[in-house]
This record gives structure tokens, sequence and C-alpha cells, in this order.
């Protein structure tokens, strides 16, 4: 039989088969066959399982991912973790206050979009907490990450301001929904569909962040053929195997300029003639990308 993991809490996985959920344990050797993964299976997979009893399954083999997104294990070492499979799109909700998520982080979570092909779109979360200053600057960001072909969204889950909107950008697809802890993915979640109830955390006083309410990823079907994924707040993004060379492919707005600096084997730092500083210099690429992708280059470790 065949069906998706929605679920999975390490040991076990929740599948979904025809219209049933399947609580379903790995086949041994299944556990072997990737090692530098710390998760074989991952929530959107889609299984191939046989009933062990009348109610437990154990799942055979993952079939053909249509794609994946993975990140540094935070866990182990030369290690990664697989976030979720079969994704059509990933939304990044982000925060201006209550935490502020930094642009360092977003870009990071935009390369490993880019370098798994898979579109991002930003969700700025807690519009209801934003004053004017706050509000402008939005603005400013909005404006530099649709040029590069990230859309961007207002929301409020308090408000419910620009929720209608963000439905429709879900309709049909499967979505990852990822950020830092306390942005409020889970309850932006909760607010698309009754049958979600995701449990919501505190902001802590003492640091403004939020405490990992969300402790394993889950996928939720909202209405017809609309699939959400919650995760747990990640802190930091390691990606995963971007060489050097490599990463200015994931910046679209980098990509015209590989190859045109005056010396081949230009790194983009000081050489004069690189042609991405005087892009950045003509205002072509803006100061905050061009600074995100030096400190992504100099950061080796999240990296590989
Ligand atoms: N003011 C305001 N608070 C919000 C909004 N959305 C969420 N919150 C609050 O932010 C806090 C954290 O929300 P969660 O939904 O638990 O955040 P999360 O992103 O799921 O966090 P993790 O599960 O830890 O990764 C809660 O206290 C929410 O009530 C919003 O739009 N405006
Ligand atoms: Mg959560
Ligand atoms: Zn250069």
């Amino acid at each position: 039989m065949k069906g998706r993991v929605f679920k999975s809490t390490g040991s076990w996985y929740t599948v979904k088969v025809n219209d049933q959920f399947v609580e379903c344990r790995l086949r041994g050797k299944l556990r072997l066959d990737d090692e530098k993964v710390t998760n074989p299976i991952a929530v959107g997979d889609w299984v191939s399982i046989i009933m062990d009893n009348e109610k437990e399954g154990i799942i055979q083999e993952v079939l053909p991912r249509e794609n994946y997104i993975i990140r540094k294990s935070t866990r182990k070492k030369k290690h990664s973790h697989r976030i979720a499979a079969n994704i059509d799109q990933a939304v990044l909700v982000v925060t201006l206050v209550a935490p502020r998520t930094s642009l360092g982080f977003i870009d990071r979570f935009l390369v490993a979009c880019e370098s798994f092909r898979i579109p991002a779109i930003l969700a700025f979360n807690k519009a209801d907490l934003l004053d004017e200053e706050a509000l402008n600057y939005y603005q400013e960001l909005k404006f530099d990450y649709e040029e590069l072909g990230y859309q961007c969204l207002l929301v409020s889950a308090v408000s419910n301001e620009g929720i209608e909107l963000l439905k429709e950008k879900l309709t049909g697809k499967t979505t990852l929904f990822s950020g830092h802890s306390g942005v409020g993915k889970s309850t932006l979640l909760n607010l698309l569909s009754p049958q979600i109830s995701q449990r919501v955390g505190e902001i802590s006083d003492a640091v403004g962040k939020g405490v990992h309410t969300t402790t394993f990823a889950e996928m939720f079907e909202v209405w017809n053929n609309t699939y959400v994924i919650d995760t747990p707040g990640i802190k930091e993004l390691g990606l995963w195997n971007i060489g050097d060379e490599e990463l200015s492919h994931y910046f679209p707005e980098m990509r015209k300029y590989i190859g045109a600096c005056r010396f081949h084997n230009c790194t983009h730092i000081h050489e004069p003639g690189c042609a991405f500083r005087e892009a950045m210099e003509e205002g072509k690429i803006a100061p905050f990308r061009y600074e995100n992708y030096l400190s992504m280059l100099a950061d080796d470790d999240n990296r590989r």
C-alpha cells in the first residue's frame, strides 16, 4: 500500500493510506540506507507500507522524491537533517519585532530554497505590532525581495491582516512553514482550518525569543489538495554542501555577473574589477545582500 508521511516523531511515523492514518515503524534495513542523514524519512514523503498487525504498519521503502529540503544537523556534525519532502513551496515566517528575524537568516533560508529549487515566499507576521517606522522598513524589504522574485506578505494572526491572501497562495499546494521559534507559524496555521489545533507558545520575556513549542514536523490537509507543514522553530540554518563557487548561483541578482569579474578566480571580496562589487556600487545588488553573501562565504562551517 502507498501512503504519505504526515508526522514523524523519530521512531513512529503517521502515514495516511487512502483515508486512514496508520502508525508505522521503519523496516530495520531502511534505517541504514543513508547514514549521513539523521532522519531517513521526512514529512511529505511517499512510502510503501505493509500492515504488521491490525493497527500498525511497517514502512518498506521510500518512493522517489520530487524534491526535498535539507539542512545541516544541529545534533550531529557531518550529518544532515531532511526538513520535508515533496513540497511545492516554502513560506518563511519572519517578524520585524518580537522577536526580530535577521536579514542574514532570511538570506540563508532563501539560499537553501534556491539550492533545492523550491520557490519561497516571505510572510512578515505580527503586522499588528508594527509602528510606522517598522512598516516603512517592511516596504523597503518588500521592494528588494520582490525584485529578486520572492513574494512578501504582511500578515497578522491577531488582526487577520493578509490571511486571505496567504490562503490563496497555499491553495492546491504542499507548503512548508519554517522560521525562528516564536514568529507565529503554528498560530497562523491554526487560523487556516478548524482541523489544526497546534500548541502555541509564549515569547520569553528575558530574551524576547520563542520557546520551541512545536517539537516535530507535522503535515495537515487544510482543504482539498492543500497541505501545510508546521515545523519546529530553527535557530540557525546550517546550509548543506554548498561550495564557494556555487554560492553565488543561489543569489538570483548575482547570477548574471558570474564570470564577469576581471580575474577568473575572483573571490568577490577585494579584487579590482569585481563585477559583483561594481554591481553593488551601482545599486544593482542591495548592499545587505552582498554583505550576507560575503558572510555566508566566510562561514565555511555552516555550509558543508
Ligand atoms: N501580536 C501578535 N502575536 C502573535 C502573532 N502570531 C503569533 N503571535 C504570538 O507569538 C507567540 C508564538 O507563537 P507560535 O505560533 O507558538 O510560534 P511558532 O513560530 O509556532 O514557534 P515554535 O513552535 O516554537 O517554532 C504566541 O504568543 C502567539 O500568540 C501575531 O500576528 N501578532
Ligand atoms: Mg509552533
Ligand atoms: Zn568578483
